[in-house]
C-alpha cells in the first residue's frame, strides 16, 4: 500500500472511530485544516514536475474528497445520534399534575373571604362601601350617635381610649364602624346607601371575644325609607349570604341608642352532629341587629328628621364567618397558624361573585 493509500485508510478509520462531532472536528483539522496531513501533501504539488504533479495531485484529491465525504456522512450520524440521545433524556412526562405557583399555594383567610362575599352581595344590591379611621373621637363614636355624655351605654362599649389631651379630649379605638356612617352622613347628601366593613376594637378577651374583631354596618337614607324595605334586604342578604334558597328569619325587639325602634334578627337553623344547616330545624341564631336610626343622629348629622329617615344594621363578620365556615374558636381566626389556613383558607383566583357562586 502506499503512503498515501495508508495516511488515507488511517484517516477514515479515525473518521469512523470519533464518538462525537468534536473529536470529529478534531480529525478534520489534522486531515484538511491548514496544517492537515492532507494539505500538506498537496503543498508538496508545487515543487513536482508538471508530469508527476497531474497524476499526483490528482490521487490527493482523490483521497481528499473522499476523507470529506466520509467527514460529512460521519458528521450526520453523529448529529442524529447526539439529538436521539438528547429526546431521550430530556423526556417530559405531560400527564404530571402542574406545580402550584407560589400565588396560587397561597391561601384567603376565611375573614377576608367573607368581607369580600359581604361587599360583593351588598354591591349587587348597589350599595357603596365606606371605609374610615381606627382611630376616632369620642363624639363621632358616641355622642353623634345618641349616646348622652355619662349615659351608662358608653360603659358597655369596654373602650381603649388613648391619654387625654391638654383640652380633656381623648381618643379612642373605634368600638363599632358607625363613625364611618356618621362621617359619611356629614359628608354627602342623601339618599344614601352604604356598607361599611372594618375592625373595631373593645376591652373584651375570652373564647367568644378578642380585642379587635371586625364588624360590616350598612346605612339607607331616604324620603320613604322604612323597616319592609331593611327586611327585604336582610331576607336577600342571608339567602345569598348562607347561599340558601329559603331562610326563615325572626325579629325580636332590642335597644341600641342609635336605633328607635330596634330589632335583633334571628335566622332559623337545625344543628346537628356538630353541623349547622340554614333555612331548616328548630333552632334560632342570632345573627345581626338593627332599626330605624334615631332622629337624634340624624340631627347630629346634619340630616333634617322631618324630611328624611332611614335605616341601619350592623352584624360581627368573625361571628358570621365562624357560622357559615364551622370554625369552632374564635381565636383560630387570628392565630396567623399557616396548617389552619391551609385547611379553611380560600384559593386567592376563586374570587366570590354571584354568578359564580360566594365560596364555590
Ligand atoms: C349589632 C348591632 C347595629 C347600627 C348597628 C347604626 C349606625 C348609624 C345609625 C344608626 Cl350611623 N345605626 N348602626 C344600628 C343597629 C344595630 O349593630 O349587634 N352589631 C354587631
Amino acid at each position: 500500500m502506499s503512503d498515501l493509500e495508508n495516511l488515507q485508510s488511517q484517516i477514515l478509520s479515525q473518521i469512523a472511530a470519533a464518538p462525537d462531532e468534536a473529536a470529529l472536528e478534531a480529525v478534520r483539522v489534522a486531515a484538511l485544516g491548514k496544517k492537515g496531513a492532507i494539505s500538506a501533501l498537496l503543498a508538496t504539488l508545487g515543487k513536482m514536475a508538471p508530469d508527476e504533479r497531474k497524476t499526483e495531485g490528482a490521487k490527493i484529491n482523490l483521497a481528499k474528497d473522499a476523507v470529506t465525504e466520509a467527514l460529512t456522512t460521519r458528521r450526520d450520524v453523529l448529529k442524529t445520534a447526539a439529538l436521539d440521545a438528547r429526546l431521550a433524556s430530556e423526556t417530559v412526562d405531560v400527564t404530571l399534575p402542574l406545580r402550584e405557583t407560589p400565588a396560587e399555594a397561597g391561601r384567603i383567610h376565611p375573614l377576608s373571604q367573607v368581607w369580600d362575599e359581604l361587599t360583593t352581595i351588598f354591591a349587587d344590591m348597589g350599595f357603596a362601601v365606606a371605609e374610615g379611621p381606627d382611630i376616632e373621637t369620642d363624639d363621632y363614636n358616641f355622642t353623634k350617635l345618641n349616646f348622652p355624655v355619662g349615659h351608662p351605654a358608653r360603659e358597655m362599649h369596654d373602650t381603649f381610649f388613648f391619654n387625654p389631651k391638654e383640652d380633656g379630649s381623648r381618643l379612642l379605638l373605634r368600638t363599632h364602624t358607625s363613625p364611618v356612617q356618621v362621617r359619611t352622613m356629614l359628608g354627602q347628601k342623601p339618599p344614601i346607601r352604604v356598607i361599611c366593613p372594618g375592625r373595631t376594637y373593645r376591652i373584651d378577651s375570652d373564647a367568644t371575644h378578642t380585642p379587635q374583631f371586625h364588624q360590616v354596618e350598612g346605612l339607607v337614607i331616604d324620603k320613604g325609607a322604612h323597616l319592609g324595605h331593611l327586611k327585604w334586604i336582610l331576607h336577600e342578604f342571608c339567602k345569598a349570604f348562607f347561599e340558601v334558597d329559603h331562610i326563615n328569619m325572626r325579629f325580636r325587639p332590642s335597644f341600641f341608642p342609635f336605633t328607635e325602634p330596634s330589632l335583633e334578627v334571628d335566622i332559623q337553623c337545625r344543628r346537628d352532629k356538630g353541623e349547622i344547616r340554614f333555612g331548616e330545624g328548630e333552632d334560632w341564631l342570632e345573627i345581626l341587629g338593627c332599626g330605624m336610626v334615631h332622629p337624634n343622629v340624624l340631627r347630629a348629622c346634619d340630616i333634617d328628621p322631618e324630611v328624611y329617615q332611614g335605616f341601619a344594621w350592623g352584624m360581627g363578620i368573625d361571628r358570621i364567618a365562624m357560622l357559615k365556615y364551622g370554625i369552632a374558636d374564635l381565636r383560630q381566626l387570628f392565630e396567623g397558624d399557616v396548617r389552619w389556613l391551609n385547611h379553611y383558607g380560600f384559593k386567592p383566583l376563586d374570587i366570590p361573585s354571584l354568578a359564580g357562586g360566594l365560596s364555590s
